[in-house]
């Protein structure tokens, strides 16, 4: 009986997380959002895992998040994007108008590798901005790049939270929306990409590279 009613949490609980990415260019705000939502949600940290993945609870979902410093450095980690792919969420940095070819094309890459993934786009530093969110849209040409699925622009602050939560909101009511039309989305994989992540060793090779 105990197993069962185990069985059944694990797979109920299971059935609720989203593996998300988190990418940006340096410096653009990915671990000061990740700390923002740590602090207003009581995120639990998953300690034995590398630091970079953490877990965030969103209304009824489980935001298992991967974000990735410098994807320039870590190219051997693209092998493992497949496993978060649920969902993007890309930070901008909108004072760096320079970089917005790199981040236009990061895109790109990433999306035509994950075709239909719902991409969330954080126009983050916007107390300090120079570009608005018109002008992003208008820079990154997002309908151009083939196999985009269901994406927003949202602009936000993670020094002061403005904005976050409704980026959340979005991503999460286009989570919901697919897994009412496609059935529950099951986590194979995962467990042994978490493994294969927490081997410091071979990811510290990864890191070489
Ligand atoms: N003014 C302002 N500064 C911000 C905001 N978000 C982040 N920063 C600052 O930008 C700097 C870089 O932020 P990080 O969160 O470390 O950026 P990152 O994307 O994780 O960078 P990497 O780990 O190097 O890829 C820090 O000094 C932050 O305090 C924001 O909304 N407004
Ligand atoms: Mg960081």
């Amino acid at each position: 009986m105990g197993q069962f009613i185990a069985k059944a949490y694990y797979s109920h609980r299971n059935k609720r997380e989203r593996r998300l990415l988190m990418l940006g260019l340096d410096g653009a705000g990915k671990t000061t959002v990740l700390d923002l939502i740590k602090l207003k949600e009581q995120v639990q940290i998953i300690p034995t895992y590398i630091s970079n993945i953490k877990s965030v609870q969103y209304k009824n979902l489980k935001f298992i998040i991967w974000d990735i410093p410098d994807q320039k450095k870590n190219r051997q980690l693209c092998d493992y994007y497949s496993y978060f792919n649920h969902g993007l969420i890309y930070v901008l940095d909108s004072t760096d108008s320079n970089r917005m070819n790199d981040v236009k094309q990061a895109l790109k890459i990433i999306i035509e590798r994950m075709i239909g993934i719902p991409v969330l786009i954080l126009a983050n530093k916007q107390d300090i901005a120079v570009m608005s969110v018109s002008e992003i849209q208008e820079k990154l040409q997002m309908h151009t790049i083939k196999g985009i699925g269901e994406w927003h622009i949202q602009r936000c602050c993670s020094l002061n939270g403005e904005g976050i939560y409704e980026g959340f909101s979005w991503l999460s009511k286009v989570l919901n929306k697919q897994q009412k039309q496609n059935g529950e989305i099951t986590n194979d994989g995962l467990d042994s990409l978490l493994d294969i992540l927490n081997n410091q060793q071979k990811l510290q090779k990864c890191l070489a590279h």
